[in-house]
């Protein structure tokens, strides 16, 4: 089963849409793995988004996701990667298929409300940056009942 991590952006809390955002995923039958508030400063969000510095929307990104809290968490399920980008839909809003989150709720490319991991390399590589392992439930341990 695959992990994945999902940032409720800074504009998804002054929405209010956290719940919602949290039920859509619940109705996948996705389990939630860790669950954090992070205030991402201006070092961790150019860490965060390394990939594109150099572009021209990097520092306005860096500003706009340092503004304010964030709520960062892993969300486990079968192929939750692919299938969270499909729910979550286009970087913009505006071609963002209808239904998926973006289009119901994000302002434009910048406030998109929601990130989560495009790739398993690069859910690794972000669930490293947020979370220790001993913060991570893994829902396929014996220990927890289903
Ligand atoms: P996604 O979150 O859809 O995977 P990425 O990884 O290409 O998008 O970009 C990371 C973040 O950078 C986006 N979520 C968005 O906030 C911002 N971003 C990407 N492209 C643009 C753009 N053309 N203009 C403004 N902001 C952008």
């Amino acid at each position: 089963m695959e992990q994945t991590l999902v940032i409720i952006k800074p504009d998804g809390l002054s929405k209010k849409i956290t719940g919602k955002i949290i039920n859509i995923l619940e109705k996948e039958n996705f389990k939630m793995a860790a669950c954090r508030m992070f205030f991402l400063d201006k070092k961790k969000t150019e860490l965060f988004y390394e990939e594109h510095r150099g572009k021209e929307f990097y520092p306005p990104l860096v500003s706009f996701m340092s503004s304010n809290p964030s709520l960062v968490m892993i969300w486990q399920g079968d192929e939750i990667i692919s299938r969270l980008r499909i729910i979550v839909g286009n970087t913009n809003p505006e071609t963002a298929e209808e239904g998926t989150i973006r289009k119901m709720y994000a302002g434009d490319n910048r406030h998109n409300v929601i990130h989560c991991s495009d790739s398993p390399k690069s859910a690794q590589r972000e669930i490293d940056f947020f979370f220790p392992e001993e913060e991570i439930y893994n829902w396929e341990r014996k220990e927890y009942k289903k």
